[in-house]
């Protein structure tokens, strides 16, 4: 028999979120994501405990089917949703500093991009990894993305762009972190960038996809 927190993973894995969501069907009626971690702390489970051992890993699952083509967009979102859910309860614990965030993450899209679906699912994923995200919105300016390395020393940096126009906007907010914060990590992605393009910028990392930016802030903060 699972323990609680396994089934917590599955049901961020499987997109479950509470009781009344008809979603999985072959789920429809039962505890999702939100009850059974409200069920676990009562049990008095650490909250660091259903963060790592279930929130982290069900979505680490569903983030390495996204990477393979196995799911799609909605199998990321729906799991996602499930994990606020589960966040909703952690969080008390999380601001009483008895569970603790990973490392703090940075995002936003760059400068001229509206684009945000892509970043939005990196930040879901990234927070189902247990970190902090401090999510900057689109349109961002290199000045806002240097603030808030300031704000949040030791943080990591993420940047999206979606358009060939905007690229540049990325090199340009690269270039302002490195100058006044070089140790600070930064990960780039989105669908016109190349590993290429990555090294020629000065950033750390280039990922084609969620996982993968999960994967490099894992060794950033191991
Ligand atoms: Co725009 N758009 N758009 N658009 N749009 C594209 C990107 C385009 C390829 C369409 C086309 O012409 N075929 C084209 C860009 C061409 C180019 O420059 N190479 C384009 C254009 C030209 C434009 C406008 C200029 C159109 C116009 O007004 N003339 C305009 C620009 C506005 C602006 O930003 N200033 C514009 C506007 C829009 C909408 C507002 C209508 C809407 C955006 C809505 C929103 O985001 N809230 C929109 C959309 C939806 C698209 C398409 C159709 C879909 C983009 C998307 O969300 N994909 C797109 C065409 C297409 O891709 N088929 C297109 C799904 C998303 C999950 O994928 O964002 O790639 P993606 O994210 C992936 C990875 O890239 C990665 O992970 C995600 C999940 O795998 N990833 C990261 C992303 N960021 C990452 C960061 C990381 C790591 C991984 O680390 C930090």
């Amino acid at each position: 028999m699972s323990s609680i927190v396994e089934t917590i993973a599955m049901c961020v894995e499987r997109g479950k979120v509470n009781k009344t969501s008809p979603y999985p069907p072959d789920l429809k009626g039962q505890d999702g994501a939100d009850e059974l971690t409200a069920q676990a702390l009562a049990d008095k489970v650490p909250a660091n405990d259903i963060l790592t051992k279930g929130l982290m890993i069900g979505m680490g699952k569903v983030g390495g089917k996204f990477s393979r083509n196995e799911v799609f967009v909605p199998d990321l979102l729906m799991a996602a949703k499930a994990m606020t859910a589960a966040m909703k309860h952690l969080k008390p614990y999380f601001e009483s500093g008895e569970a603790k965030h990973r490392g703090t993450f940075v995002v936003g899209t760059v400068q001229g991009d509206l684009h945000d679906i892509g970043k939005n699912l990196v930040s879901m994923v990234m927070e189902g990894g247990g970190f902090e995200v401090i999510d900057l919105g689109v349109d961002v300016s290199p000045e806002k993305f240097m603030k808030a390395v300031e704000e949040h020393p030791g943080c990591a940096v993420g940047l999206s762009a979606l358009l060939t126009m905007t690229m540049v906007n990325m090199e340009k907010t690269v270039k302002l972190i490195k100058e006044k914060c070089p140790s600070t990590k930064i990960l780039v992605g989105g669908a016109p960038l190349t590993e290429e393009f990555c090294r020629k910028i000065g950033a750390d990392s280039y990922s084609p996809d969620p996982q993968g930016a999960l994967d490099y802030l894992s060794t950033v903060y191991a």
